[in-house]
């Protein structure tokens, strides 16, 4: 998939758009979920054009992974989740329900989450 930079995170970056900012360094910017699934439930996503985990897995530059991992672990310390625990999800592509295709982690807690994934049968 070719990066779209017209993209809502992307937009974002570049303040285009406003977010509810949690923490931001050379790295990575983490913000609010608009629609909040959780009663915390925040979005950490990288400064570079990735369109996924799996594009920025293979392409992003060691400092960038190392960077963003380092920020995804500030973001849970200041949401204060540790303890009562939290779950991180990175939807990827069709099968995975992506929407914004920036790569993106969700940080969802403050409550029991339930099963990882819903059950759906296909008969
Ligand atoms: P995903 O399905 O993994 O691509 O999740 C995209 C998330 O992005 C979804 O939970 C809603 C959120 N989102 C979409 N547009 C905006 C926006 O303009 N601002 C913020 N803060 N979040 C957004």
């Amino acid at each position: 998939m070719t990066y779209d930079p017209s993209n809502i995170f992307a937009r974002i970056l570049r303040s285009e758009i406003p977010c509810k900012k949690i923490a931001e360094d050379t790295y990575f910017l983490a913000f609010h979920d608009v629609s909040p699934r959780a009663p915390v439930h925040a979005l950490v996503i990288p400064k570079g054009a990735f369109t996924d985990a799996h594009d920025f897995h293979k392409n992003a530059t060691s400092a960038e992974i190392v960077g963003f991992y380092k920020g995804v672990a500030q973001v849970v310390d200041i949401l204060g989740v540790h303890n009562s625990g939290f779950r991180q999800i990175c939807n990827c592509g069709v099968n995975g329900g992506q929407e914004v295709p920036h790569y993106h982690m969700h940080i969802l807690g403050g409550r029991k989450l339930g099963p990882m994934v819903s059950v759906v049968s296909d008969e």
